[in-house]
C-alpha cells in the first residue's frame, strides 16, 4: 500500500436526540467491517463507543467517542456524539471536525428536540448531512411520515438513497435506489444478506427516488444538465461523481435507514459512506486567523501539518488523551515534536493513536483529514490550534461550547476529600468544556456550573469514582450585600484605661448612601488634630475591614461614604488598635442608623422558546419576580428578554426543560444589584442571624 491520501480518507459525526441509535450504529457498523466479533448492547454496558462506567450505569453516551474503520482502502473515523442536551457542547465540537453530520431520526420518535439542535449545528458549520432512519424493525416504525417530516422541518434537499422493505416485524431487508438493488436480510442480527431484485411493490419508489438524485446531481454540472434535459442518458460514473459533489455542496442530503440492533442495511450504509460521503479534498478549504490575516488551509499533504484539539480525556490509568483532527500536512510520531501554536509550547509526541472506543492503535504518520488521540500532551487544551515549530503559524477558530446555565455549591465530605478536591475539580475541567468552577469570594461558596442537573449530577460520580472524592452539594449562597438609605452619624469610643497600659480610641464618622456601584469611600475631615494623623489610616483600615460584613446580616457593606468628621485621643493610652475598635463601634451603630437594606444581584436572561411556550415562560418569570424587558420573534422561535433575581433562578435549567419539554434553552449574565423587597429580606436576615448563631 501507497501513502496514504486525505482523497481516501471519511470523517462522520453521528448525532441525533439521545436513544435515536447511534451508539448501536456504530456499534453494528464496526460488527460489520469485522472489528468485532460479536456486537455489544447498549442496555448491556458492552458497546464500544459507550466505555465508560457512567455511560453504561446509565445507558447513555455522555461523552464522544471516536471509532476508526477501514475499509476498501479508505480510513472512516466515526464520532459518536452523545445527544442528551446536557451535552450539547460535545455535538456542537464533532460537527464541527468531522466532513459530515450524520443525523438520526428514530423511524418510530420522528424529530426531537436535539434531532433540530443538531440540524442547526450543522447549518451553522456548513457541514454536509446525511440522514438515517433508524430502528426500521421497531413497531410503528414509520419511514415515509419521518421523511416527510424532514423534507419539511429541515430541508427539501433530503432524497432517499435507501428504501426500507417491509417495516416492524416484517422488515425484510433496504433496497439500494442508486444500484437499484434489494438486499434482504434474516432478522437474525447476523448482518447476512442476499442481493436481489427489487421487489415489484417497490419498483416505482425506487425509479422515483433514483430520479429525484439524478435530477439534484446533474444542478452540479451545466453540461450535464443540457443533456439529462434533452432526454439523454447520463452515464453511472457521471451520476457518481454529481453525486458525491452534490452531497459535498449540500444540494443532496442523503436519507439512509436500516436497523442497528438487528443489522439490517448497515453492510449497504457503510459502503455508500465510504463511496459518496466528501473527503477532506471535497470539503476544501477550512479558514484560519493569521495574526490579522484570514487564510485558507487546504487539507494538501505536502502544506505545513495543522490540526485542532477537539477533545480531551483524562483516564486515570491511560492518562490524557488529545483528540486532534489534522487539516493539512503530516507528521510522523518519530522524532517529531508538535508545537501549540497559541501557547507557543512545544512538546514531544509519543505515539498517534487510531482509536476505536478506549482502545488506541498506535500509527507512526498522520495526514490531513485524520482523527487520532495523542497522549499525554501537556499544555494542549480544546480549542487550541496544533503544528510544528516553525511551521504553520495561524489559528483556528476557538470552539465554542455553551455557557453553564446550572450551579451548585460543593463541599467537601471529609478533610481528606477536601485536601483532593482542587486537583480532582482541575483534570475534570480539562476534559469537559461546559463545566466552570469558581470560588465566590463573597460568599466562599465552591461554585460548580455546568448545563444542567444531570450534567452535575454524572461530574460528581465521576470524581468519585476517578479521584476518590466525595462532594455534598447545595444550592449557592446568593452573594446579598448590604447598604444604607439615609445619612446618619455615630460615635465608637473605646476606652480600657484600669490597670497597665490603657487603650483610647474616639471617632466620630458620618455615614452616607452613593449611587449604585459607587462602592465605598473614605473622607479625613478631621480639623485641628482631633484625631492624630498618624490614626487616621487605621480608621480607614478598620472600615474597609468592617464593611465586608456588614451588621444587618453580615454581607459586604457597599455604596456608601464614611466620613471623619471628629474625634478625640489620649496622649499615653492611644493607639492604632484603640482607634480600629473604636471604628468598629461606629460602624456598626452608624450603618444600623442609616436605614439599611438588603440588595441581591439581578440576572439578565435571555430565553429561546417555540411560540406556543411564550405564554408560560412570561407568566413563570411573573411567579419569580422577573420583569420582561422584550421579545423578539425568530422564525417558529421567539426570544424573551428578561431580568430577574439571581436568587429565583438557580433552577431555572431544570424548570424551563419540563415547562418546554426539553425545547426551550436560555442564557444568563450578571446586570446590576437591586434592593431586596422588604417581606423577602427579612426573611433572608433571619435566616442568616440563625445561621451565625449556630456557628458561634
Ligand atoms: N429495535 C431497535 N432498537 C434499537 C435500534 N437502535 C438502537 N436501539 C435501541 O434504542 C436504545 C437507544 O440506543 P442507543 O444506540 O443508545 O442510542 P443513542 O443514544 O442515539 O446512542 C437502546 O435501547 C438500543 O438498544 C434499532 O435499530 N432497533
Ligand atoms: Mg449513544
Amino acid at each position: 500500500m501507497g501513502a496514504r491520501q486525505p482523497e481516501n480518507t471519511r470523517s462522520f459525526a453521528l448525532c441525533a436526540h439521545g436513544g435515536a441509535g447511534k451508539t448501536s450504529l456504530a456499534e453494528a457498523m464496526l460488527f460489520c467491517n469485522g472489528q468485532i466479533t460479536r456486537m455489544g448492547v447498549v442496555q448491556n454496558g458492552n458497546t464500544v463507543s459507550d466505555f465508560q462506567s457512567e455511560e453504561q450505569k446509565r445507558q447513555i453516551s455522555i461523552s464522544t467517542s471516536l471509532l476508526t474503520l477501514e475499509r476498501n482502502g479508505k480510513m472512516l473515523f466515526a464520532l459518536d456524539a452523545p445527544g442528551f442536551a446536557d451535552f450539547t457542547g460535545e455535538m456542537s465540537a464533532a460537527i464541527r471536525v468531522a466532513d459530515t453530520a450524520v443525523i438520526l431520526v428514530s423511524s418510530v420518535g420522528g424529530i426531537e428536540v436535539q434531532t433540530s439542535r443538531a440540524w442547526e449545528y450543522a447549518e451553522h458549520h456548513n457541514a454536509p448531512v446525511t440522514f438515517y432512519i433508524s430502528k426500521m424493525d421497531r413497531e410503528n416504525a414509520d419511514f415515509d411520515k419521518v421523511l416527510a417530516d424532514i423534507k419539511s422541518q429541515f430541508s427539501p434537499n433530503a432524497l432517499p438513497v435507501f428504501l426500507p422493505i417491509g417495516a416492524a416485524d416484517k422488515l425484510k431487508g433496504i433496497v439500494d435506489v442508486i444500484k437499484n438493488k434489494a438486499y434482504l436480510y434474516n432478522l437474525d442480527g447476523t448482518g447476512k444478506f442476499t442481493e436481489g431484485e427489487v421487489p415489484a411493490d417497490l419498483a416505482d419508489a425506487a425509479a422515483n427516488a433514483k430520479e429525484a438524485l439524478l435530477e439534484a446531481a446533474v444542478e452540479m454540472d451545466d453540461e450535464l444538465m443540457e443533456k439529462y434535459l434533452e432526454g439523454e442518458a447520463i452515464s453511472d460514473q457521471d451520476f457518481a461523481k454529481m453525486l458525491k459533489k452534490a452531497i459535498a455542496a449540500r444540494r443532496i442530503m442523503p436519507v439512509l435507514t436500516g436497523s442497528a440492533t438487528q443489522n439490517v442495511g448497515v453492510h449497504q450504509a457503510l459502503d455508500f459512506i465510504t463511496e459518496y460521503f466528501p473527503s477532506p479534498v471535497d470539503i476544501g478549504a477550512i479558514k484560519a486567523q493569521d495574526g490579522d490575516k484570514e487564510v485558507e488551509v487546504l487539507p494538501d499533504v505536502n502544506a505545513p501539518f495543522s490540526a485542532l484539539c477537539f477533545k480531551v480525556m483524562v483516564d486515570p490509568y491511560v492518562g490524557k488523551l488529545s483528540f486532534i483532527r489534522a487539516y493539512s500536512g503530516k507528521l510522523s510520531s518519530e522524532g517529531n515534536n508538535i508545537y501549540n501554536v497559541k501557547k507557543g509550547d512545544d512538546e514531544r509526541i509519543s505515539s498517534f493513536k487510531l482509536m476505536c472506543g478506549k482502545d488506541g492503535k498506535d500509527v507512526k504518520e498522520i495526514i490531513a483529514g485524520d482523527i487520532v488521540a495523542i497522549p499525554k500532551l501537556q499544555s494542549t487544551k480544546v480549542g487550541h490550534t496544533l503544528a510544528t515549530k516553525g511551521g504553520a503559524s495561524y489559528l483556528f477558530p476557538h470552539i465554542e461550547f455553551p455557557k453553564p446555565v446550572y450551579s451548585v455549591a460543593v463541599v467537601a465530605k471529609t478533610r481528606a476529600d477536601e485536601d483532593k478536591m482542587g486537583n480532582a475539580i482541575s483534570k475534570t475541567l480539562e476534559e469537559d468544556r461546559s463545566l466552570t468552577f469558581e470560588k465566590n469570594p463573597e460568599t466562599h461558596d465552591n461554585v460548580l456550573s455546568g448545563m444542567g442537573d444531570m450534567h452535575l449530577d454524572i461530574v460528581l460520580s465521576k470524581m468519585k469514582e476517578r479521584y476518590g472524592i466525595e462532594l455534598d452539594t447545595k444550592t449557592p449562597q446568593v452573594p446579598y450585600r448590604e447598604t444604607i438609605r439615609k445619612t446618619a452619624e455615630a460615635q465608637g469610643k473605646h476606652k480600657k484605661q484600669s490597670g497597665g497600659h490603657g487603650q483610647y480610641g474616639d471617632v466620630y464618622i458620618r455615614y452616607s448612601p452613593l449611587e449604585r456601584g459607587a462602592g465605598f469611600e473614605f473622607v479625613d475631615s478631621i480639623k485641628g488634630g482631633a484625631v492624630p494623623n498618624n490614626f487616621i489610616p487605621a480608621v480607614e483600615k478598620g472600615l474597609r475591614e468592617y464593611m465586608e460584613s456588614g451588621p444587618l446580616a453580615g454581607f459586604p457593606v457597599v455604596d456608601f461614604r464614611a466620613e471623619l468628621y471628629f474625634g478625640s485621643y489620649h496622649e499615653v493610652d492611644s493607639s492604632e488598635m484603640s482607634f480600629k475598635l473604636a471604628t468598629r463601634l461606629s460602624f456598626r451603630k452608624g450603618i444600623m442608623d442609616a436605614n439599611p437594606v438588603l440588595l441581591e444581584p439581578i440576572m439578565n436572561v435571555e430565553v429561546t422558546v417555540p411560540d406556543q411556550f411564550m405564554g408560560d415562560v412570561m407568566g413563570d418569570f411573573n411567579s419569580r419576580r422577573g420583569r420582561i424587558m422584550g421579545m423578539e420573534a425568530h422564525g417558529k422561535l421567539q426570544i424573551v428578554k428578561a431580568q430577574a433575581p439571581l436568587a429565583e433562578m438557580f433552577r431555572y435549567a431544570i424548570i424551563l426543560r419540563s415547562m418546554t419539554s426539553g425545547e426551550g434553552t436560555f442564557s444568563m449574565e450578571y446586570s446590576h444589584y437591586e434592593e431586596v423587597p422588604a417581606d423577602i429580606a427579612k426573611k433572608v436576615i433571619a435566616a442568616h442571624k440563625k445561621e451565625d448563631e449556630e456557628d458561634e
